[in-house]
């Protein structure tokens, strides 16, 4: 199933995620086994998914990383089922898994280290001629958040994707294949994660398709409340669909969201807005 090519309408795609672990902080455990993953995948593409992320390496902080064959394991099932549907990426830091991943049917890879973790990710990627998104990231979450230090986040952030975009192009991927994602709560602290969404246009300017990944993060738990008073993940999706609204009206080209049928719902709004869609 051929990825998306370019929005059309000025709305974001949704971006749906299929988490296959036993661990991921919004929806840990869920759908561990592969029978419930293709079930959850399913249920988001009738929700409106447009296309689907399956993961099974939980990036919450502090995780420990499963193995290769363990994630492999996880994944390769859910994205064979899956991709006969919808376009589904691989949400992955190994080439390996990529690679196989792709063979099962997957068209897009998510690598949330932008090629960092594994140097072959890139050459990989250009072999196969597909996109890739490239996130902000400073190192795997074991330690990631004692990284959070910046002079300026936005420009450190650009700064920092603009070394990833060159060093994927060097790899030989078309400069078009490239999509960037701030990595909102990877090596970030709450006011981190503001300054990224209030300045997401100087992202945007480096040119490349954005991904937004917002969906439960910690930060929009704390959001009007106290570090006593946090939301739990699951809490979280009325304040993830307020943030959808603002991607769509800042140029994001997908939004990684759990909650498909709320942000689907945030996406109506943004074009009742824009004078788009049906609004009788
Ligand atoms: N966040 C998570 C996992 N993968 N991929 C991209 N491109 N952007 C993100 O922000 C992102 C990601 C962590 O969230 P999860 O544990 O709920 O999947």
């Amino acid at each position: 199933m051929t990825l998306p090519s370019a929005r059309t309408t000025g709305r974001p795609l949704v971006m749906g995620v299929v988490n296959v672990t036993p661990d991921s902080f919004s929806d840990g455990g869920a759908w561990f086994t592969p029978e419930a993953a293709l079930a959850h995948g399913r249920e988001l593409v009738a929700q409106g998914a447009d296309l689907l992320d399956v993961g099974g390496e939980s990036t919450r902080p502090g995780a420990e990383r499963p193995s290769t064959e363990e994630e492999l394991r996880r994944v390769l099932p859910v994205v064979a089922g899956l991709s006969s549907l919808v376009p589904v990426s691989v949400d992955t830091m190994r080439s390996e898994v990529a690679a196989l991943a792709l063979d099962a049917g997957a068209t897009l890879v998510n690598d949330v280290s932008g090629g960092l973790a594994d140097p072959q990710m890139g050459a990989l990627v250009a072999e196969r001629g597909v996109p890739i998104v490239a996130m902000h990231w400073r190192g795997h979450s074991a330690d990631m958040q004692s990284r959070a230090q910046y002079d300026d986040v936005v420009a450190d952030v650009v700064a920092e994707l603009g070394e990833r975009v060159e060093a994927l192009v060097a790899a030989g991927v078309a400069r078009e294949d490239v999509l960037l994602d701030p990595g909102l709560g990877f090596a970030k602290l709450a006011h981190h994660n503001w300054e990224l969404l209030r300045r997401l246009d100087e992202v945007s300017a480096m040119g490349h398709r954005v991904v937004l990944g917002a969906s439960r993060k910690k930060f929009l738990g704390l959001v009007g409340r106290t570090p006593q008073t946090e939301r739990p993940p699951l809490e979280r999706d009325v304040a993830t669909a307020a943030t959808t609204l603002y991607a769509a009206q800042h140029d994001v080209w997908a939004v990684r969201v759990h909650d498909v049928a709320g942000t689907v719902d945030a996406l109506d709004v943004a074009d009742a807005l824009a004078g788009r869609g049906a609004t009788s």
